[in-house]
């Protein structure tokens, strides 16, 4: 498994944090490929209070200082416009908890990086989306994300996993996996190895776009599956976009494309049956409606035109992730069982074709909502 499930002294970490109140427990939490996530509670007198521990995943993200101080200045900056909309900072943006020397992280004598946010109550986050309403209230939560930060004042945020879309490299970099083998295990995935060098031409275009001046650099959060973000228990609303290692420059339609593979997905990342995965046109319906009523007027014509591709592309970006780090050997995303890196390629590829299939759809449902 490529980060093993671990116990650590939770108690022992969170008293190096900012916070009133003695340790009762940790348990791990959530369903995220990358960091070790905990949800920590403490008691303040008669109150509970909860927090969300993470150790960040240092082997991906190789300067986690620069992440935290991207973080920081997002969750401010957000803060300050939740509030002028007459919002709630404590609920609708992630908030940083100090360390005692004031800083957004820690480092445990092991040299391990974790932080701690304030726990949102009363929503929860998805592996699988339920209905329409819930995907077009996350889609739409998205694109105010998307708003929210274009004017994040300053330098440039750094780019804390250089090339993360750059799918023209992510397919160099396959192919590299593929020529070297290391684990022998080309052989056994020969057909989702030719689907994918099939489409090379594919993995070019949104690359190509932003390298001729067509499309514009923007602020984006890079990685926006369902599961980051927090669906209020009572309203159903998309309370709060979280997971915000990723937010640095790149397109729209990074995020827009990196919905769609599990927003208007009818089954789980990791369904093993395969007959029951494919694009729902109707969730894709309601995820571009969501999208489009936060972000009308603040994207290009160029970006609209390209949004049903961008689903299209970045299922294919992913699918390719998980196969290259399955060549790899499952050095990358956290895995539940040898074939999991390979079960989620099956289902992202199949995604893919049923999108070449219903591309036309696809384009008359944002040509709907444009
Ligand atoms: P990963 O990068 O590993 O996906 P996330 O930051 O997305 O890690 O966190 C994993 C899960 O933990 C989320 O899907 C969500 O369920 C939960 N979570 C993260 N932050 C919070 C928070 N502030 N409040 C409540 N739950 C949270
Ligand atoms: C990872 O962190 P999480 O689980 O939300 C990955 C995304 C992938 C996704 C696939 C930093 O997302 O890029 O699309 O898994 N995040 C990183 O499910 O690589
Ligand atoms: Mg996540």
């Amino acid at each position: 498994m490529s980060v093993p499930t671990r116990i650590f002294d939770l108690k022992a970490i969170s008293a190096n944090f900012a916070i009133d109140g003695c340790f009762t427990e940790a348990i791990p939490y959530g369903n995220g490929h990358i960091h070790d996530t905990f949800l920590a509670s403490f008691m303040s007198g008669t109150t509970e209070l909860k927090y969300i521990f993470q150790r960040i995943n240092t082997n991906i993200f190789k300067t986690p200082e620069k992440v935290m101080e991207n973080i920081q200045r997002v969750t401010s900056h957000l803060k300050k416009q939740i509030v002028a909309q007459g919002g709630d900072p404590l609920r609708e943006t992630l908030n940083v908890v100090l360390s005692h020397d004031n800083r957004s992280f820690f480092v445990s004598p092991e040299g391990h990086y974790w932080r701690a946010y304030l726990f949102i109550d009363k929503a929860k986050t998805y592996d699988i989306v339920l209905d329409g309403r819930h995907i077009y209230n996350a889609s739409r939560a998205f694109g105010f994300f998307q708003r929210r930060i274009a004017d994040l004042p300053g330098d440039r945020l750094f780019d804390v996993l250089p090339d993360f879309h750059n799918t023209e490299k992510r397919f160099v970099n396959f192919t590299n996996a593929l020529a070297k083998d290391a684990k022998n295990r080309a052989q056994s995935v020969k057909t989702e190895v030719a689907f994918v060098l099939a489409r090379e031409k594919d993995a070019k275009i949104l690359c190509g776009l932003l390298r001729d001046g067509k499309i514009p650099e923007r602020i984006t959060h890079n990685d926006t599956k369902f599961n980051n973000v927090m669906i209020d228990d009572v309203t159903g609303e998309g309370i709060c976009v979280i997971d915000l290692d990723t937010v640095m420059p790149g397109l729209v339609l990074y995020d827009f494309g990196d919905s769609v593979r599990i927003g208007a997905s009818t089954a789980a990342e990791d369904e093993k049956d395969l007959s029951k995965v494919g694009v729902d046109l109707g969730l894709f319906d309601r995820l571009a409606a969501g999208y489009l009523d936060a972000v009308r007027g603040f994207l290009t014509p160029v970006e609209l035109e390209y949004l049903a591709f961008s689903a299209k592309l970045l299922t294919f970006e992913c699918g390719m992730r998980f196969l290259t780090d399955y060549i790899e050997g499952d050095t990358y995303f956290k895995i539940k069982h040898p074939e999991h890196n390979i079960d989620r390629c099956r289902t992202q590829l199949k995604m893919v074709a049923d999108m070449e299939e219903k591309m036309g759809k696809m384009e008359e449902i944002v040509e709907k909502f444009k």
